[in-house]
């Protein structure tokens, strides 16, 4: 009985340390342990030589044997076929399905573009809140009490604070700049504006701007002309041409708005330059005295020059996206045409 004992104790641990690479391996461990002329049949045939008085005891450490031997084979046939079934489930060698990647909004790719050229020639990127004060978006801009910009019918008011409103412009950040009073200022402010229109093709209740700002000692309307065509150079390309016509802004003196040559039909005439052959894209001017001493600076001894321009007006002639309702749509038939993320 104790050599039967130390007999079924030598397969057990060579059981439990068994471990298939495959389902060969696994096979040939059937045959051996369970097969018609397996162990387990071979220890159970030395039951006839275990005297009576031990065949009880003798019994059960073989079915336990047997249990092991079984239960080990079963656990990794299981196992095979599972790992089986996953592989033959999925082939993969085939190509991978293509998720739909996203695009960027056309409005974010133009700004991106407008700020990288600035960026380019030394302008940092300033923002400042939605919501707004009156000073920062209205008195400290020249624009007094009784200013028609001021008129419920252009401005969204805060109703909780008549003082707080949806700012109209981001020249509120322009001069939140200024008051900080680091000098020399070089900022490209983007975002979001607020006008209380009613919504068409042509017209939205917000959209976007980027206006600029440049403040140094020095400055002149030459800087501002060639810094202006570096940029629609950029922007546009190098043969663009671009003309400036006198204009009138509460925050400039002299203002100006600037044309660039139609990118369309190139001067001979299109429904983009309404058959003038020029396209409007900014308005630009030399920063107001006032605005300097608004903000403490000295105009005898800074000056500066700013301009401000819609994004959604530079997306309509670089793609000709003629109706701005198709931004705020989420159409992706409209959407996935602009450039991929
Ligand atoms: C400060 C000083 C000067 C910002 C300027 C314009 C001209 C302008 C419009 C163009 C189309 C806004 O998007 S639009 O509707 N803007 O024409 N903006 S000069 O001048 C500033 C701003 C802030 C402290």
């Amino acid at each position: 009985m104790q050599s039967l004992k130390e007999q079924l104790q030598a397969y057990e641990q060579d059981i439990n340390a068994f471990s298939p690479a495959d389902a060969a391996e696994l096979e040939n461990y059937r045959i051996k342990y369970l097969g018609t002329k397996g162990l387990v049949k071979q220890v159970f045939g030395e039951m006839k030589n275990v005297p009576a008085d031990q065949k009880k005891e003798a019994g059960q450490l073989l079915n336990t044997f047997k249990q092991l031997a079984e239960a080990k084979y079963e656990a990794f046939k299981h196992l095979q076929e599972q790992s089986g079934k996953k592989s033959n489930d999925i082939d993969i060698t085939l190509p991978g399905t293509a998720l739909p990647s996203g695009t960027r909004h056309p409005l974010r790719v133009v700004e991106n573009e407008i700020v990288s050229i600035f960026e380019k020639i030394g302008f940092s990127v300033a923002t400042g809140p939605e919501i707004e004060d009156d000073w920062h978006n209205f008195t400290s801009l020249n624009m007094p009490e009784h200013h028609p910009a001021r008129d419920m019918q252009d401005t969204f008011y805060v109703s909780q604070n008549p003082d707080w409103v949806l700012r109209t412009h981001t020249s509120s950040v322009q001069a939140r700049i200024m008051e900080q009073g680091n000098l020399p200022v070089r900022v490209i402010c983007p975002g979001r504006v607020y006008r209380n229109e009613t919504i068409s093709a042509r017209a939205h209740c917000f959209f976007h701007q980027c206006e600029g700002l440049y403040i140094d000692k020095n400055v002149s309307f030459a800087d501002l002309k060639q810094t202006l065509y570096y940029f629609v150079t950029e922007m546009f390309g190098a043969d663009t041409k671009l003309r400036f016509r006198p204009s009138y802004f509460p925050f400039t003196e002299p203002s100006a708005e600037m044309d660039i040559s139609c990118t369309v039909c190139g001067g001979s005439g299109c429904s983009l330059c309404k058959h003038t052959g020029w396209v409007e894209i900014l308005g630009c001017g030399m920063v107001h005295p006032n605005m300097l001493r608004n903000f403490d600076i000295d105009p005898e001894v800074y000056t500066g020059f700013a301009f401000g321009m819609g994004v959604e007006r530079i997306t309509q002639i670089k793609y000709q996206v003629n109706d701005l309702r198709l931004y705020s749509q989420n159409d992706i038939r409209f959407l996935k045409q602009f450039q991929s993320a």
